[in-house]
């Protein structure tokens, strides 16, 4: 992870600056700029009068209140937009001619927009959902927008049943019930009417729904695009987005919790992270198909249910995206921020995949009433960097003063300014495909097999990533009232893998499938398994516990190593008071435990020292310790600290109690008795901490403590 300081001029912000306000010593006005004497007392007649219409500051101030909301997105209406700037590594000629994707040393500015998706703006961050992650591109030819999700296919084919999908995912009309995440009975009813989920549902219930932060997880374009160079050829390519972290989740138990104690983990964790100069980084991936080779597969490509597995189409990594600078303003950025599928630049194209055409309708449109109207694209954050010229006019809060009184084209008046421009002067000529054929209402039968893929990913699984999403078919199809919708859910599941499906009926009360053949597929695509990942402590935030009499000198120790390798370690004590170490140095903790909770960190740490007597008397202590052995997470406890685990969880694995000082690391728990230097148990810990998560500790987490 790069600490860069953004020193160059980035334009797009050069750009914000001029909307900027700074109210900071400076006297109340009206929005007329009228100072103002008095805005807590309304004007009355009399003390004890009625307020009187005459006060024009009391209906300015109420009515912009009374107006300060707008809709909320239809789907990913809770965001977290940041600022950053893309660079590509070497030019990408033979491929595009987009200008941003030429020159290494242009930084092309980006506004990026995290999302959930069915949950409202004030819903939680960690429920279970698809995520999105929108880009828009900045770039000298206009906004390119790649509004893409973290997981690499759709629910759907044809965007026209997205309204059916969202209406049986988001939370039931009757009842507003459940929030944030998908509905139950209307959504496994609607799932096993469109066996085209499968796919998607597997996704979805995998560790991906849940991820432990937004710089963790992959984003991709999920669409067949076209890249076309100068010289007019075309390739059909999908986008990546791959986090330098590597992709990261929570676990199910987490993630409830979470839901509860922070509801903002994932936007606190990224706007903490940028705050503290540590950029979140994304490499740009493209996979590349040539045109004659469009038929070549085994699934459609141009088919959204489908990945393009990358050991068969390998990802070439293309450049890389650094998020270095957290918004000013929620609402003027994040929310007013309008992505839309159809804005391209010269060198990047669409193809024939019908939930693509449907989208490039959607966005647009959506727009008009969330943000009042047809000139939205005027709003600060929607600004491309260059000037637009048109012949446009008019409109709700139409800013632009447009000079002249010519609003038309053709005309001789201007001779025709402002004037299209062909391709070769960088008019965006679309790529010209020839079609041909019968207006039809059907599908193509090349989109038919939706277990395939479906199986290919299951087959790709870890067994702790397979427990994992059949537990998640329990919660979320045990929630499901109605039998028959989960006896079909076996039923279909029973298509993709009938071991899965046998595990997904005992644990939801269903009939046993009867066996059938599967998809025929054997192989395993090792890119999907997160066990697979980047691993790396970077970043990390390990809880450390301490009381009065805690060994100073461990954890100095620790502190140094773990600073050097970028992990946090944060202080949780019994209160906010500072705490003295048996040598008498004073920490002042972070957290106390009444505001902390093992599942907001990503390890637990306890020095050695007296405090461990006090520690052992606290039930939240104890707690800890449990919650992080369950939830399979690196613990490390030195010296005095081993007796505080004999009272918990990690009993039930092997650990160190001797004295011999030697470092004992199992399934994530790293221990040492009888040491003063911890270098070697330090690397240790730190190397368990890069681990991320134990999950053959999962086996261990039932037995009482
Ligand atoms: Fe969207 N989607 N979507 N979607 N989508 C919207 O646009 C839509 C789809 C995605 O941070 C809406 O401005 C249709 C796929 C993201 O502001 C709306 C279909 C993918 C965001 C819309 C899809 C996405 C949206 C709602 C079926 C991944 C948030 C508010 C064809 C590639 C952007 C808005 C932000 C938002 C329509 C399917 C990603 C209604 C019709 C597939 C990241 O226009």
């Amino acid at each position: 992870m790069t600490k860069q300081p953004e020193n160059e001029p980035n334009k797009k912000q050069q750009q914000l600056e001029d909307f900027k306000v700074d109210h900071e010593g400076q006297d109340l006005t009206t929005n007329q700029g009228t100072k103002v004497s008095n805005t807590s007392d309304s004007l009355k007649a009399g003390e004890r009068g009625p307020t009187i219409m005459e006060d024009f500051h009391f209906r300015e101030k109420v009515t912009h209140f009374d107006h300060e909301r707008i809709p909320e997105r239809v789907v990913h209406a809770r965001g977290f937009g940041v600022h950053g700037y893309f660079q590509v590594y070497e030019p990408l000629t033979d491929l595009t001619k987009a200008k941003f994707l030429q020159d290494p040393n242009v930084k092309t500015p980006v506004f990026v927009r995290f999302s959930t998706v069915v949950g409202s703006r004030g819903s939680a961050d960690t429920v279970r959902d698809v995520r999105g992650f929108a880009t828009k591109f900045y770039t000298e030819e206009g906004n390119f927008d790649l509004v893409g999700n973290n997981m690499p296919i759709f629910f759907i084919q044809d965007a026209i049943k997205f309204p059916d999908l969202v209406h049986a995912i988001k939370p039931e009309p009757n009842n507003e019930i459940p929030q944030a995440s998908a509905a139950h009975d209307t959504f496994w009813d609607w799932v096993v009417n469109n066996q085209e989920t499968a796919h998607m549902i597997m996704w979805l219930l995998s560790d991906r729904g849940i991820p432990r932060s937004f710089r963790m997880m992959e984003g991709f374009g999920v669409h067949t695009f076209r890249l076309v160079n100068s010289e007019g050829k075309a390739r059909f390519v999908k986008f990546h987005w791959k986090p330098k972290l590597g992709v990261h989740s929570l676990t199910w138990d987490e993630a409830q919790k979470i839901a509860g104690k922070d509801p903002d983990f994932n936007r606190r964790d990224l706007w903490d992270a940028i705050n503290d100069g540590e950029y979140p980084e994304f490499e740009l991936g493209l996979q590349v198909i040539e045109e004659e080779q469009e038929f070549d597969f085994d699934f459609d490509i141009l088919d959204a249910t489908k990945i393009w597995p990358e050991e068969q189409v390998p990802v070439k990594i293309v450049g890389k995206m650094t998020l270095d600078r957290n918004q000013d303003n929620f609402f003027t950025e994040t929310e007013q921020a309008a992505f839309h599928l159809g804005n391209v630049v010269p060198g990047i194209d669409f193809t024939n995949d019908p939930l693509l055409q449907g989208r490039l309708f959607s966005y647009l449109d959506t727009q008009l009433l969330r943000l009042g109207g047809p000139n939205f694209h005027e709003i600060p954050i929607n600004r491309p960097i260059i000037q637009y010229y048109n012949n446009q006019r008019d409109g709700f809060h139409r800013m632009t003063i447009d000079k002249g009184k010519v609003s038309y084209f053709p005309n001789s008046i201007r001779q025709n300014d402002p004037t299209p421009a062909p391709g070769k002067d960088g008019g965006y000529e679309h790529y010209q495909e020839k079609v041909d054929g019968r207006k039809v209402r059907t599908r193509s039968e090349s989109f038919n097999d939706h277990f395939s893929q479906a199986r290919l990913f299951w087959n790709s699984m870890s067994p702790a990533e397979k427990k994992h999403i059949i537990k998640a078919f329990y919660f979320e199809v045990g929630n499901v009232k109605d039998k028959k919708i989960r006896q079909k859910v076996v039923d279909m599941f029973n298509q993709v893998d009938h071991d899965l499906a046998k595990e997904i009926a005992k644990g939801i009360g269903a009939n046993q499938p009867t066996k059938k053949n599967n998809a025929a597929i054997t192989e395993t695509s090792p890119a999907l398994s997160q066990e697979n990942t980047n691993k790396s402590p970077e970043t990390r935030k390990v809880a450390v516990l301490v009381d009065e009499g805690f060994n100073y000198n461990e954890l100095k120790q620790i502190m140094v190593a773990c600073e050097k390798q970028h992990v946090h370690l944060e202080f949780i004590s019994k209160t906010f008071s500072p705490v003295n170490s048996a040598e008498g140095d004073q920490i002042e903790p972070h957290k106390s435990f009444a505001n902390s909770h093992s599942v907001m960190y990503d390890a637990l740490f306890i020095p050695g020292g007296q405090h461990i007597d006090m520690l052992s008397g606290y039930k939240e202590a104890k707690d800890f310790v449990n919650d992080t052995f369950a939830h399979a997470k690196p613990i490390g406890a030195t010296n005095e600290a081993l007796e505080l685990l004999a009272n918990t969880l990690v009993k039930n694995i092997a650990y160190t109690n001797d004295h011999t000082g030697e470092v004992y690391s199992n399934l994530g728990v790293v221990t040492v008795n009888d040491a003063h230097d911890l270098t070697q148990f330090n690397q240790a810990f730190i190397d368990a901490v890069a681990q991320h998560r134990h999950w053959m500790r999962e086996n261990h987490d039932r037995k009482q403590a």
